[in-house]
């Protein structure tokens, strides 16, 4: 065996080893070499004459894997031996995407994996395609989580994020006919090399049942549970390798089975259908992640999922704290826990569920260690995305849980009461349970209330959090909320999707800036050096010329890489306000017709992301920005002056491709709807120029960036308020606007669905009459800022300005995010 003893130390850990050696010495080469070639052999049981591509991946993932056990093991006997604190990143999504080239990337392997798998005759890139992109999440929230997790193992924080093993993640995006169609997905089908089952770390996970109070005559009274229904939660580890391969942390997902079907009574009593179809049920707590973004689910499976992987992830961190520590009490010492989101809220009444009931732990000593514990990051404050449960439901799922909030808010509403006195309104407000229109369980005040620290992701939303939703909840428990600006990792987002570009960089910055981004500062000077700019704009156009080919391939749509390349590429809501995207394409194609001759600057509208399946608006949009497409790339009147591509099945894989091929970024939310945004720092940190609201971090991107780097147009957060205040009726902001009128007229008379002129109906009507999210308000004024963007991009500024944006945003890496989460949050010293 090739890789019995560790590999050796000093090719891992050497620090300015390069991003990508052109090719590795021959020793590990060869190592690696005839590594794999066993791997396809003893771990895939294939003649090396038959292997497919995915045998390849496979073959090559394992012999990396490895070489990261190793790490790992390490990583987690000197954790244990210093007694070091650790942070338990509770998710229920985790987008990590592909994994391979993140983790050659961080081991500094990439140059020898590729020479070695190019001397077996394998084309690399194809070998790297046939990694399933791992889709456990929707969106930012999702990706954000793994970033962070990324970002841990490189500080070499002793960390493990929790979540769970979805058999199938997001759904596959098919557009068929410009219509979203949404099919299964299915990233575990061929096997996953980067996990380990770990059949030893089983949990009991229970629901339903009743519950028996035992009166004590000395003491409090108890209160047993007795569930009627258990099944059972199997942990999977996947190692994340940080930077250098110094650390590496794990993410543990759980898996749902039923018990030993010899101990379901169905069973016992002959009813194996039954048993069977129990089976099913409890398999069904990890079958699908789901595929809803900013709407509540609202359904009981989801519950049970959140429970599921809270109370795994409990017992096992009590588990493993109660045997390195011994002492249950020492645990807000030793573990900080941190919920992402409200989805692992239960982790409130589950901690003191175990404390109490499992411990015997006095209740207020319990509640001390709770919160002393845990704390919660919000990630959006859109009045339909604040998760709330049906009491009823809580109460048949988990009665004990529900009687733990009660006796939580009992105590909490005392603490109001003292601090708003008679005033009724405030102490509804910050109750646990909502009363106003059926009673529910609001799972944000439960995560704040059992938290020391709430935090929002960019300082715009957590003044809003201060000042909105948690308004109350904030003057009862004054300095709890906290911001911290969310951040991207610069491995993924700079060195592994934009390899050229990074080499340009350490060129330029020197080769410590893969360590030390701040060295980015070190391209200001450069950014008005006319050859700089020019190397710099060749890196640029590669990327559209291969971004140009994958959209030639896929779409069969011709762009010119010389073209201006305009992005939005994020998930489909109306608040992210695609269409006003859209509908400025309609007028400016409109524009391109009024007057060919004109001097217009030529571009490509680059749409891509998923609409919840539900979601019928957003649906919707797709269907239009595809048939604007058709009508607008297909008209020879416009001499190519304009394109507007949707590139289907958005997902991390895709977003590697786009992001470095960019030249400007769309972050054109409705102000103060956007809780960050991390799309706008991937994008910028690739020398996109942003065109944007204020809203989100995209203020704190203008901070940094200066206000001659980006394009700044609508209306602000509190504009936006008073503006609905008046009522949603655009009809006067239409007629003042001959070119929005066109617009809205073009689409009312189906120039854009001559098959179905009404189908864009209900997009008129929005534009009209229900402007919430002020599409038609803010036309003007983003029309004018792309003409501004027009300019530009025919002067020698466009190539400053961008450069200037990649100077600027070390800032927005995410190991300054966790840095300030582990000073403030997790009280976690750093060296
Ligand atoms: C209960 C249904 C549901 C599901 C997901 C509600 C809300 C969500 C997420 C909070 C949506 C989300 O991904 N939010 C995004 O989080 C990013 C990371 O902090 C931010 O950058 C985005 O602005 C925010 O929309």
């Amino acid at each position: 065996m090739v890789f019995e003893s560790p590999p050796k130390q000093d090719r891992i850990l050497e620090d300015d080893a390069p991003i990508r050696p052109e090719s590795g010495d021959d020793d590990i080469v060869a190592e690696i070499k005839s590594a794999i070639l066993s791997k396809i052999v003893l771990a895939a049981g294939k003649d090396v004459k038959r292997a497919n591509i995915h045998d390849w991946y496979i073959a090559a993932a394992l012999t990396l894997r490895d070489r990261i056990v190793y790490q790992w093991l390490q990583s987690d006997r000197a954790a244990q031996r210093r007694g070091d604190k650790r942070v338990y990143y509770l998710s229920l999504e985790f987008l990590i995407g592909r994994l391979l080239t993140d983790a050659l990337t961080n081991m500094s392997l990439m140059g020898p994996f590729r020479t070695a798998v190019e001397d077996l005759g394998i084309d690399f890139d194809a070998l790297r395609d046939a990694e399933p992109d791992a889709a456990l999440g929707n969106g930012g929230l999702g990706r954000l989580a793994a970033c962070f997790m990324e970002s841990m193992a490189t500080l070499a924080i002793p960390a493990r994020g929790y979540g769970i093993r979805y058999e199938h993640g997001l759904f596959r995006q098919i557009v068929s006919d410009g219509w979203q169609e949404e099919f299964p997905e299915q990233w575990l089908l061929s096997g996953n090399p980067w996990e380990f089952e770990r059949g030893d770390v089983v949990f009991d996970i229970q629901y339903g049942g009743h519950l028996d109070r035992i009166e004590q005559t000395d003491k409090p009274s108890r209160t047993l549970w007795i569930p009627d229904e258990t099944i059972q939660a199997v942990a999977y580890d996947t190692p994340i390798v940080g930077w250098r391969g110094h650390h590496v942390n794990a993410l543990r997902l759980w898996s749902a089975r039923a018990v030993d079907p010899m101990r379901l009574d169905t069973f016992n009593n002959g009813d194996h259908l039954g048993a069977m179809s129990e089976m099913a049920r409890a398999e069904a707590i990890s079958k699908f992640l789901y595929p809803s973004d900013e709407t509540p689910a609202g359904r009981a499976l989801r519950l049970r999922q959140e429970y599921f992987f809270v109370s795994a992830s409990l017992q096992d961190i009590l588990d493993r704290h109660l045997h390195s520590d011994g002492d249950i009490r020492s645990l807000p010492s030793h573990a900080a826990i941190q919920l992402n989101d409200t989805h692992p809220s239960l982790a409130v009444p589950e901690l003191m569920r175990l404390l109490v009931d499992k411990y015997q732990i006095g209740w207020d000593d319990a509640w001390d260690i709770t919160t002393r514990t845990i704390s919660y990051t919000n990630h959006t404050l859109l009045p339909e995305a604040l998760e709330t449960w049906q009491v009823e439901l809580f109460e048949r799922m988990l009665p004990r849980h529900l009687d733990i909030i009660y006796r939580i808010n009992v105590d909490h509403l005392a603490a109001a009461e003292k601090h708003f006195g008679a005033d009724a309104r405030s102490r509804a407000s910050v109750s646990l349970i909502d009363e106003t229109g059926g009673r529910r369980v609001r799972m944000g005040h439960l995560a704040f209330v059992g938290s020391h620290r709430i935090n929002g992701v960019s300082a715009m939303h957590s003044e809003l959090m201060r000042e909105t939703v948690f308004a109350d909840l904030n003057s009862l428990y004054p300095g709890r909320i906290t911001n911290k600006t969310n951040g991207i990792t610069f491995r993924r987002w700079l060195h592994q999707c934009n390899p050229e570009l990074t080499s340009l960089l350490q060129d330029a910055c020197g080769a410590a800036v893969l360590d030390e981004p701040e060295r980015l500062r070190m391209l200001e000077p450069l950014s008005d050096d006319r050859a700089f700019q020019q190397r710099f704009q060749a890196v640029k156009r590669a990327n559209k010329i291969a971004l140009a080919q994958t959209i030639a391939s896929q779409l069969g749509i011709v762009v010119d890489p010389s073209a201006l390349f305009d992005v939005q590429i994020k998930r489909i809501h109306e608040y992210k306000r695609q269409l006003l995207n859209a509908i400025e394409a309609v007028a400016l194609y409109q524009a391109i017709l009024a007057n060919p001759e004109g001097n217009w600057t030529p571009r490509i509208k680059i749409f891509a992301g998923k609409a919840a399946a539900s979601y019928r608006q957003a649906k919707l949009i797709i269907k239009f920005i595809n048939d604007i497409g058709n009508v607008i790339n297909n008209d020879p009147a416009i001499r190519d002056l304009l394109k507007v591509v949707f590139i289907p099945n958005y997902n991390v894989s895709a977003a590697e491709i786009i992001v470095p091929a960019s030249d400007l970024s769309e972050q054109i939310s409705t102000a103060g709807m956007e809780a960050s945004g991390t799309g706008n720092m991937k994008l910028a940190l690739n020398g996109a120029i942003t065109i944007g609201t204020l809203d989100g971090a995209n203020i704190e991107i203008l901070e940094h960036v200066g206000e001659e780097n980006i394009f700044i147009f609508g209306m602000k957060a509190d504009e936006v308020v008073q503006r609905r205040a008046m009522g949603l009726d655009a009809t006067g902001i239409i007629s003042s606007s001959p070119m929005l009128t066109g617009v809205i007229e073009a689409i009312e008379r189906g120039v854009f669905s001559p098959d179905d002129p009404s189908r864009f109906a209900p997009i008129a009507h929005a534009l009209r009459f229900l402007d919430h999210y002020l599409v038609s308000a803010d036309f003007e004024d983003y029309y004018r800022a792309q003409r501004a963007v027009d300019m530009k991009w025919h002067s020698p500024e466009w190539a400053r300005s961008s450069i200037l944006n990649v100077a600027r945003m070390a800032w927005f890496s995410s190991d300054r995010t966790i840095r300030e989460y582990a000073e403030d949050i997790w009280n976690i010293p750093l060296t």
